[in-house]
């Protein structure tokens, strides 16, 4: 019984870096869309940016699947041409751009901003438009 509790801590051990591994998506969108990054073993943006559940993979959220459509093999591209496309993934009368810049989620119609449209456009113009969202 005590090997197998040795085995089991030496498996946890083991596979500790796999379980807190960041992938490099979520690193990417982080960056590129100034996401607030992590802070230690804190995650502050989470899968859940473009997918359904924490821990990512299929389903993905409204706008995890817009980027999916714009996924030509390069996520950078694919992040920057979603947001282009100034569609309002989530429908919840804030296309995704300006919810990347007002902080919050594309994918999420319960996560929506508290200033209007006219306002975030006008703000986001005045950053630098679309653009500042480029792959870098
Ligand atoms: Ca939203």
């Amino acid at each position: 019984m005590r090997k197998v509790g040795f085995l089991v801590l030496a498996l946890v051990v083991v596979w500790m870096p796999y379980a807190t591994a960041r992938p490099p998506y979520r690193l990417q969108a982080i960056n590129q869309f100034n996401l607030v990054a992590d802070r230690g073993d804190v995650r502050t943006a989470s899968c859940q940016y473009c997918h359904v559940n924490a821990n990512g993979g299929a389903p993905w959220n409204p706008f995890g699947n817009e980027v999916r459509a714009n996924f030509k093999g390069n996520i950078g591209d694919a992040l920057y041409e979603a947001l282009k496309a100034m569609k309002d993934s989530d429908g919840d009368g804030y296309a995704d751009v300006l919810e990347v810049f007002a902080g919050t989620l594309p994918g999420d119609a319960n996560s929506k901003p508290l200033v209007t449209t006219q306002f975030l456009m006008q703000s986001l113009e005045k950053a630098g438009g679309v653009d500042i969202y480029k792959p870098r």
